[in-house]
């Protein structure tokens, strides 16, 4: 197929490069880039093939000498060189390109944002900067020189040399090219030291424009917990003198790992109380985590080609949210990330994108850093943990870091880390990385003569391209319980290997009560016949806490599923989230989380998976008729625990305080049900944080009775860009359905909406693309506008085009009504001129 990279084709590069100089000449029109490479023909090797895009080049000499006009060729992907023109041994390659960063839009290669100047190359934009083999199996040591009479000029690295108008960096650490980064602008540093354990004493910078420095403390502290923490959980030591984060306005992501020099969107460096909600402080910590963990899993160790992106990214997700675990929330943790990947992963793999965390053949692979490839890949290492248990899984990453340190590497040579260190046989296991979909796991049970037994059944229904899904290996982690509640079996490991499997358990008193899948213990679907009593009596009981919330969840999830249909709110649930808020043994985040009902697109694919077409404005409706019945019902002891957790003093970021937070605002989500915003009002009007003022808009909003307050936010927050994101998104996302589309017509079409900035664009589309009813409008006119602004952003930026286009994903489940309208709209952006390669792949696999 035309424009297809299959993994199948992987050919390893003719070429070693031993080292990479390049000198930068910065203007924002004309950037003058002189790349110096020095290559070693392999057996073999032939013509030179180097990747580039959109570069003029000026001037090319191998070893000093110009090269010939006929001795190359320029096409608009690359330059070739034939082979003929090459000398026998090694040799350098010079070329001088000229690129023009002020004009890049896209956001890849080397762009301007704000007057400053910055890089993002993975996954193939360094071929937008010189000529290069732009694959991340060619690694080698980057000299770099900068010119400018910009005041800060970073590259990867250690400082080498530095003047008016200039300086030098030298990376000692081979690296592929995605790693390349360079920042030059007037930029401010906050900065620390950290000491690692065998005492180099390393430079930690968090560079932000001047003004903003006041809110990177808590990015400076995150980055010193990561670094302690992956040297205690993985022995892992940061290897370069010097650490520099920058934060940049425009960015189509969250962050980048480029080696010792990290570049991230700013909405994750800056944060202070009056700005940033505790949610922005959670993800600001796991983030700059999650990049500096990279350091190990995916610098020093990479990625052979790109369909192993999962290698570095799984692991990495895997490592981020142990951290998060270990030195923020502890079990929370694990109820926030398997509610994520229900509502992103399982999503993704029920419908038209569904691909394996390793898939085999892209057209653009920035398409491809998805849902799957990073949280599925996360849940792939996570189930490797359960099966190897702690101490073995250390084992297998000791041995991963001893034998690839410094190679380009494959799933294969990961899974064979973990056969070597445990000796076992992970062929079956290995399914997880190659094949897509959401195994449904159901069980039934028999007791006979005091022995139970569980009967496992395994099925994947086909996914795009593979209609055959052979059994996976799954970690099934079970624990029973009596009939007291007592724990009468404790937690252990089932494996299930085949299509049916059956597991017993003998001695048993009385018929206990299974508690499955204890942590989540494989990314599957798990089906049970099941009373509201027994789930009931787990929320109550289980010792297990993400199957306890699990049993919460599961109730409301059914109730809600029939609610949907016309029918009624069970009284068992109603009962059982009276007995959980008046448990004060439970923390606060946790009863919080409990009281969280499952959002409106998780129970379209409820029901959905049920065979029933979903209702969006049904859904809402049996939402919000359920948050009322149980505001009705408990509401004296929703109003005690409101009352009770006000936080005094001033303010903390930490999960104990946050936790209060949430709990209060929950109950405030309940309460608003009963008091027309009577309390939301009042809260947002002494809000001295982020997290209770913004909070308290969103309940308003959501009832249409927010408008004085929204204007003062706006009013106070003007000059604050992170901030008045927050407030477009609120209304996009939680404005009454019938309204959406005009208060986000609104909003796009005042002046004030910078939609060429991804950040803002994301703050608007992406909250619209959340309002469940809103966006699934009967009449269509959700699904047109935002194809509108698809179209519009994609000739700009079609990474963030592209990535947004996944909103569709779903199209296919809704009335037939619905789905003539979205497939309009779908049609509409595949037939646009000049669409990208990016959001032409998305949408053809959408309408497919
Ligand atoms: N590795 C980058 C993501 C790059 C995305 C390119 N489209 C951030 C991360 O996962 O850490
Ligand atoms: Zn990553």
């Amino acid at each position: 197929m035309d424009g297809v990279t299959l993994l199948s084709d992987y050919q390893p590069y003719p070429f070693e490069i031993e080292k990479v100089s390049m000198v930068f000449h910065l203007a924002p029109d004309a950037t003058r880039v002189r790349s110096t490479l020095a290559l070693t023909p392999r057996a073999g090797a032939a013509d030179v093939h180097l990747d580039g895009e959109e570069l003029r080049l000026v001037s090319i000499a191998i070893d000093g000498a110009p090269l010939a006009p006929e001795a190359y060729r320029v096409t608009e992907t690359g330059l070739t060189i034939a082979a003929g023109a090459l000398p026998a041994g090694p040799f350098e390659l010079q070329t001088e390109v000229e690129i023009a960063p002020a004009k890049n839009t896209a956001l890849e290669g080397l762009y301007m944002s704000n007057g400053m100047y910055c890089t993002q190359c993975e996954a193939e934009g360094f071929r937008k900067i010189t000529f290069y083999p732009d694959r991340p199996d060619v690694m080698a040591r980057f000299h770099v020189r900068i010119e400018s009479d910009l005041p800060v000029l970073l590259s990867n690295g250690n400082p080498a040399a530095q003047g008016a108008g200039f300086a030098e960096w030298d990376d000692p650490w081979p690296k592929p090219a995605y790693l390349f980064a360079l920042v030059a602008g007037d930029l401010r540093a906050t900065s620390g030291t950290f000491t690692t354990a065998s005492g180099r004493k390393v430079d930690l910078n968090i560079w932000v424009r001047p003004g903003d420095e006041a809110r990177c403390d808590f990015a400076l502290g995150a980055l010193q917990r990561s670094m302690k923490w992956d040297e205690q959980a993985y022995g892992r030591e940061y290897d370069l003198d010097l650490f520099n984060i920058v934060a940049v306005d425009d960015f189509n992501m969250g962050a980048m790992e480029n080696k010792g020099l990290n570049i991230f969107n700013s909405k994750l460096v800056l944060a202070s109380p009056e700005t940033a909600t505790d949610l922005d402080y959670e993800r600001i910590e796991a983030v700059i985590a999650h990049e500096y963990f990279h350091n190990w899993t995916g610098n020093r160790i990479t990625c052979r080609d790109w369909f192993q992106l999962c290698l570095k990214e799984g692991l990495t997700v895997y490592r981020d949210q142990s951290f998060t675990r270990d030195v923020r929330l502890g079990a929370l943790k694990r109820i926030d990330d398997v509610a994520s990947l229900r509502a992103r992963q399982f999503r993704e793999d029920a419908g038209p994108l569904a691909h394996p965390p390793r898939p085999s053949s892209y057209r653009e692979i920035n398409n491809f850093y998805t849902a799957t490839v990073y949280e599925k890949g996360a849940e792939v290492v996570g189930m490797l943990a359960t099966l190897l248990g702690g101490e073995g899984y250390r084992k297998a990453l000791d041995l991963y870091f001893d034998r690839h340190d410094g190679q380009a590497c494959t799933i294969e040579d990961w899974i064979k880390v973990f056969e070597d260190a445990s000796g076992r046989d992970l062929s079956q296991f290995k399914l997880w990385y190659t094949q897509a979909g959401t195994p449904h796991l159901s069980v039934s049970e028999r007791f006979e003569n005091g022995t139970y037994t569980l009967d496992f059944e395994q099925v994947t229904a086909p996914t795009p391209g593979e209609p055959e899904k052979p059994p996976r290996h799954i970690p099934i982690a079970v624990g029973l319980l009596g009939p007291n509640g007592d724990e009468v079996v404790p937690t252990q490991v089932l494996e299930m290997t085949q299509g049916r499997q059956s597991f017993s358990f003998s001695g048993l008193a009385a018929k206990p009560v299974p508690s499955i899948l204890r942590g989540f213990s494989a990314p599957v679907v798990l089906e049970r016949d099941t009373t509201p009593a027994e789930q009931a009596f787990l929320l109550a009981h289980d010792t297990d806490p993400f199957n306890r919330w699990e049993a919460g969840r599961n109730l409301a999830r059914d109730t809600l599923i029939a609610m949907a249909q016309g029918g009624a709110p069970a009284p068992d649930y109603i009962a059982a989230v009276g007995q959980m808020l008046g448990d004060a043994t439970a923390m606060p985040a946790f009863r919080a989380a409990c009281l969280r009902l499952p959002g409106e697109d998780e129970i379209a694919s409820a029901l959905a998976a049920n065979g029933v077409v979903p209702d969006p404005d049904a859904i809402r409706a049996a939402r919000r008729d359920l948050m009322k019945a149980l505001a009705q019902t408990h509401e004296a002891a929703l109003v005690a625990a409101y009352e009770a957790h006000a936080v005094p003093g001033p303010y903390s970021p930490d999960a104990g305080p946050a936790g209060q937070r949430a709990l209060r605002l929950a109950t405030l989500a309940l309460l608003s049900t009963l008091d027309a915003g009577a309390r939301a009002k009042a809260l947002f009007s002494d809000a001295t944080n982020m997290t209770e003022s913004i909070g308290a808009l969103g309940l308003l909003v959501a009832q249409g009775t927010g408008q004085a307050e929204l204007d003062a936010f706006a009013a106070r927050w003007a000059s604050e860009p992170l901030v008045m994101d927050k407030w477009r998104s609120v209304q996009a996302m939680l404005s009454p359905p019938e309204a959406a589309v005009e208060v986000v017509t609104a909003i796009a079409e005042s002046g004030a909406f910078e939609w060429k900035n991804p950040n803002r664009f994301r703050s608007l589309l992406g909250g619209f693309a959340a309002n469940h009813a809103g966006f699934h409008r009967a009449d269509g006119a959700g699904y047109a506008l935002y194809a509108d602004w698809l179209i519009k952003l994609d000739p700009l930026n079609p990474q963030t085009a592209a990535r947004m286009s996944t909103a569709f994903e779903t199209w296919r489940r809704y009335d037939a009504t619905r789905q003539t309208h979205a497939q309009a709209a779908l049609k509409r952006i595949a037939g646009a001129p000049g669409l990208s390669r990016d959001l032409s792949e998305m949408v053809g696999r959408l309408l497919e």
